[in-house]
């Protein structure tokens, strides 16, 4: 296998199990060399936690860019993740023109919101500052409500069809040019799973699971983590969509039986082996 080199760019949530305490340890056990910039510390996430600390790391960004550059570091993918503001978005686009290697990937989770809410912290503008920044993506990964922020229309809830999942798709893929794979997309309420829309032929393509009742914290990240190293260990688009439902449903399941106390992430460190059984050798 060839060495990839990633940096990925989103928040440390001290405890929780969501963004990089999430994908560092994916990506290492899927083979990706891994390096992070962190957007903020927070104590906790902001998902069910109060009074959690959060420190803003926004003008660490361009010097660590600027060290990066002098030392001639190049990355062969970016992955994105919780950004804490719009003028860190401008300095990781920064980043990654500066830090890439030629013909680099640059894989977008717009981490804003779910359930039709935006998280603690996000507001319209930010969003709107999101649908700019996922211009230069070559994948983007929204969930439903993201969806609707990125292309500036309400959120339909549960109240959608087939016919309005193809056309959003398109719509999303115009926004950067390249590839979509929507989370939380559901046409029978016993089953969940992504839509994903192939920029290059505009195939369409579904996977579902089973899905399993309530919220699961961290998923998101747990799903984009375990997509970006699939893709990166030369998937296709559809392939590492299928293995990072695959792989989130397992660590979904083994979190059920300690549900009420593990109420904060899922325990994904379970079902890493089963990942790494699922790679291309
Ligand atoms: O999982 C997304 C996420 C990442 N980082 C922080 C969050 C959340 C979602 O709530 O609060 C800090």
């Amino acid at each position: 296998m060839a060495d990839i080199k990633l940096l990925t760019i989103q928040d440390v949530s001290c405890f929780g199990q969501c963004s990089l305490t999430v994908a560092l340890p994916i990506l290492s056990a899927m083979g990706i060399e891994t390096a992070i910039l962190p957007s903020a510390v927070l104590s906790t996430h902001t998902g069910g936690f109060t009074g959690y600390t959060f420190r803003d790391l926004t003008e660490d960004i361009p010097e660590i860019g600027a060290h990066w550059q002098k030392e001639g570091i190049l990355f062969d993918a970016f992955y994105t993740g919780y950004i804490g503001s719009k003028k860190q978005l401008n300095y990781i686009k920064y980043i990654v023109c500066t830090c890439g290697k030629e013909g680099a990937r640059f894989i977008v989770d717009p981490v804003m919101g779910d359930n039709g809410k935006l998280y603690a912290g996000f507001d319209e503008a930010f969003a709107e500052e999101m649908a700019r920044f996922v211009s230069s993506a070559d994948v983007i990964l929204p969930n439903l409500t993201e969806a609707a922020y990125l292309l500036g229309e309400p959120y339909r809830g549960d109240d959608y069809d087939r016919a309005y999942i193809e056309g959003i798709l398109p719509r999303l893929s115009a926004l950067s040019e390249g590839d979509v794979v929507l989370t939380g997309v559901s046409f029978d309420p016993k089953k969940l799973g992504v839509a994903t829309y192939d920029a290059k032929t505009g195939e369409i393509g579904y996977y579902f699971e089973e899905r399993i009742e309530g919220a699961f914290h961290g998923t998101g990240d747990v799903y984009a983590s375990a997509f970006t190293g699939a893709l990166c260990r030369g998937n296709s688009l559809k392939e590492a969509a299928v293995l990072a439902v695959d792989f989130t449903i397992r660590a979904i399941r083994a979190t059920l039986p300690e549900r009420k106390e593990h109420w904060y992430g899922v325990k994904f460190e379970e079902a890493l082996p089963y990942l790494i059984g699922r790679l291309p050798k």
